[in-house]
């Protein structure tokens, strides 16, 4: 099966990046063809800095290689490196309605918030699903924040394939039952840009002091919890065992117990979790060219495809 899912170099990865999606690319990688990339173009919407730009899109590589995504099992490359995509999305935009734009979530919260909208933000779910279509992909794993837009893809290439004959294949989401909404340190989604994430790589006593700093409830220590409500117990679901998190769910049921040993246990096991793949991103921090060589054959490799898609899509709508 083609797997397809994309990582935006906005910034340091946090833990729901990792568990609501890279996770899913390392497991996927093993029995499927793995299409991976680095989200440069939609980064643009936010990164307005050049040198940054360039130093998150090289980081994000570093990242995902040292977590576990390995290039002779799956295709990584950066999203502008395949111009195809671009063009692509031109032809989709045309039947793209305002309203279904006016619909998505991640636009509407972020204008909520207060934050700044521009073209690109608005028109975001067009250009994912864009680099979806470009490579025949059936399974995107995402983090539940992006379930809406794999939806918007299926409707845009469906509404295409109506117009114009089938052309694209239609892709379904694929989430993980806990690392679907990773929660942060306040309890809302984990997010950059709510401001409350928790990275998976950086200065370990500075991330500690970050878990610390989780926010809790004020209700009395002897008092028992439901632990599904709370979004620390979530966070320390995602790292240990079943037996260990049956022996947490007992004692949060049995109250009597502080939430500075639950942050405690968290970041010990986060620091344990997380131990191998810093090490291995110190060594390819060291190899440079070997990250620039697997980002340029990946490159080779998703163009190749992406080519294919857009003579096919150009062909049905008379653009040929
Ligand atoms: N809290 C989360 N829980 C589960 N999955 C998550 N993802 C993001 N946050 C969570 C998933 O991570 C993948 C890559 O996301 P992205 O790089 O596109 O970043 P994002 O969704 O934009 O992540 P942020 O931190 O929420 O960034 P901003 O604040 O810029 O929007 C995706 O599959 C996403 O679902």
């Amino acid at each position: 099966m083609r797997v397809l899912s994309g990582i935006q170099p906005t910034g340091r990865p946090h833990w729901g990046n990792f568990f609501g999606a890279i996770h899913q690319y390392i497991d996927l990688q093993e029995e499927n063809d793995g299409f991976y990339f680095i989200a440069d173009l939609h980064a643009l919407t936010t990164v307005r800095e050049a040198a940054e730009l360039r130093q998150n899109t090289l980081n994000a590589a570093l990242d995902l290689l040292a977590l576990g995504l390995d290039p002779k099992k799956a295709t990584l490359f950066v999203q502008s490196h395949v111009p195809e995509v671009s063009e692509l999305t031109w032809l989709l935009m045309t039947g793209t309605p305002m309203g279904l734009l006016e619909r998505c979530h991640a636009y509407k919260e972020k204008k909520a918030k207060g934050m700044t909208a521009d073209a690109g933000l608005f028109t975001y779910p067009v250009l994912m699903a864009s680099d979806i279509l470009a490579y025949d992909s059936e399974i995107v794993p995402v983090g539940q924040d992006q379930v809406q837009h794999i939806e918007v893809c299926r409707d845009l290439a469906g509404s295409f394939n109506h117009t114009f004959g089938e052309t694209f294949v239609l892709p379904n989401a694929k989430t993980l039952d806990h690392g679907a909404k990773v929660p942060g340190t306040d309890g809302e989604k984990m997010s950059k840009s709510y401001d409350n994430t928790l990275p998976l790589f950086g200065n370990v006593k500075q991330i500690r002091k970050q878990i610390m700093r989780i926010t809790t409830d004020s209700r009395a220590m002897e008092d028992p919890k439901e632990p599904e409500q709370d979004h620390l117990f979530q966070l320390y679901r995602l790292f240990s065992s079943k037996d260990d998190v049956d022996k947490m769910a007992a004692m949060y049921r049995r109250g009597g117990f502080g939430y500075g040993e639950v942050k405690k246990a968290v970041a010990e096991a986060s620091e344990t979790y997380f131990a191998e793949a810093r090490s291995r991103r110190e060594e390819l921090e060291a190899n440079l060219d070997y990250v620039h060589e697997v980002l340029r054959d990946g490159a080779v490799r998703a163009r190749e495809v992406a080519a294919k898609v857009l003579r096919r899509a150009q062909t049905a709508c008379g653009l040929r």
